[in-house]
């Protein structure tokens, strides 16, 4: 039998969450009935599994492990030396990477971290770099600045100039990257999007980034699931270093990996590795990385496969079903996990849609569309099929769900008429008490709550809410 402290101040150390902290575990609790009461349609989440969620909190979390393995700044590291081999080993595994050509740094905290990192290692404070516009589809960390202020410290310590889609028809427009190119003359070059809803051309950003000596970076951040469940192009067979969260389309915990090609005479496995520890990060976090593990051991297997290959299938039948309404899609559909709904010809905002989602238990987020005025009043929303997929949906269900959105419109055009001015305060106010919200709410918690929930069980939860 393990002895139990008695020293009043370490009573605390064995105890369980709910018997030490009722108000957190409380919080938690409400969440999983959230999370099991509604329909997640955010692109960049997903429900990871019951082994991810048990490593992720485990007394990894207790060991500092600053360095690599075999290297480390800190004794007592012969079992994360191990774990953090076995990470990087089915890390190159899951995307079928021969670890000759390919490295991999597993330490990133997250994906701005890890886009940061690898900016150090490829480039000088002050190169220039060419990432997708923000709203054009693009991320923050890949040079995002307005004409006012540089947002991101991709543009703070970097000159960037952003390349575009085109407008008419949402793809990216690569003859005015080439042209743009030829002008910048930029060191590194940047693919990848949070809200495109298109594959990119990866060769001819090769094409583009050989033509002016420049590195090629992919952020697959969104897609890293669909790549390594073969439902995508590889952007390895083009690019320097590929970056990626690990909890969208992977479905693991929230953390970053960065690729590196190795043996080419540039150093980049010391420039990354370097970057990353001790330029950009202090100490892994050790219980993630194991957690990050376990997901890309799931995802190496084939039933990831078919889920990859469900979750594009569930997103083509959403859009094709908005389509069936009569909605506008940017690019006009999806080869992808996401659905970028243009919601100007009903002359709604994304932000009015994505509130009365959010009364109704649908999880979604406005986003900007190309040629929008505003970022803050964004005239579309981003529908993912990730999470849901994990939540066993089908093509069907997506029927379902395309329904549900269609009256949310109606819902808001409704409420937009009755508010009598376009401010979001007075459309909040209209909403209050409103008899079809309240139906539709009940309908579709109804609905969430007879598909299975990854990760816990539903029928434990303690929560203090109703829904
Ligand atoms: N915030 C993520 C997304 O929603 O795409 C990217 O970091």
């Amino acid at each position: 039998m393990a002895v139990k402290p008695t020293d009043p101040w370490n009573t605390c150390l064995n105890t369980t969450l709910e018997q030490e902290d009722k108000e957190i575990f409380q919080i938690v609790e409400n969440e999983k009935l959230r999370q099991w009461s509604g329909l997640e349609l955010i692109a960049s989440e997903n429900f990871t599994s019951q082994a991810v969620i048990e490593a992720n909190g485990t007394a990894l979390t207790n060991k500092y492990s600053e360095g690599l393995p075999g290297a480390r700044y800190y004794g007592g590291n012969e079992f994360i030396d191990e774990l953090e081999q076995l990470c990087r080993a089915r890390a190159l595994a899951a995307f079928g990477l021969d670890p000759e050509q390919w490295g991999v740094n597993v330490q990133p905290y997250s994906g701005s971290t890890a886009n940061f990192a690898a900016l150090t290692a490829l480039i000088q404070p002050q190169d220039r770099l060419m990432g997708l516009d923000l709203p054009s589809g693009g991320h923050l960390t890949h040079g995002y600045q307005t004409n006012k202020k540089k947002i991101s410290s991709s543009s703070i310590y970097f000159q960037s100039m952003p390349y575009q889609v085109n407008p008419e028809t949402g793809f990216i427009d690569y003859k005015r990257l080439e042209e743009n190119a030829a002008l910048f003359r930029p060191k590194l070059l940047i693919c990848g999007a949070s809200a495109y809803p298109r594959e990119f051309e990866y060769d001819t950003m090769r094409k583009i980034a050989d033509q002016h000596g420049a590195y090629l970076m992919c952020d697959m951040a969104h897609i890293s699931g669909l790549i390594a469940g073969k439902q995508a192009h590889s952007p390895f067979d083009f690019c320097d270093v590929v970056t990626t969260t690990t909890h969208k389309t992977l479905r693991g915990p929230r953390a970053g990996l960065i690729f590196f090609r190795r043996n080419r005479g540039d150093d980049l496995e010391n420039r990354v590795n370097q970057a990353v520890f001790p330029s950009c990060q202090g100490g892994p976090h050790n219980n993630t990385i194991a957690a990050v593990a376990v997901a890309l051991k799931q995802a190496g297997s084939p039933e990831f496969q078919q889920y990859a290959k469900q979750v594009i299938a569930n997103a083509q039948k959403l859009a094709e079903c908005l389509t069936g309404y009569g909605y506008k899609l940017a690019s006009g559909g999806t080869d992808n996990h996401l659905v970028l709904w243009d919601l100007k010809p009903q002359k709604l905002t994304g932000s009015k849609v994505e509130r009365i989602c959010d009364m109704v238990h649908i999880t979604i987020n406005k986003n900007s569309i190309a040629g929008d005025k505003s970022a803050v009043t964004p005239g579309g929303v981003r529908l993912g099929t990730n999470a849901l997929t994990s939540r066993s949906m089908k093509e069907d269900d997506m029927v379902k769900v395309a329904e549900y959105l269609h009256r949310i419109v109606s819902i808001a055009l409704r409420i937009q008429d009755k508010a009598g001015s376009k401010l979001m305060k007075d459309f909040v106010a209209a909403c209050d008490g409103d008899e079809e919200i309240a139906q539709l709410k009940k309908e579709v918690v109804e609905f969430a709550r007879t598909y299975p929930m990854p990760g816990f069980d539903p029928t434990t939860i303690k929560a203090s809410v109703t829904f």
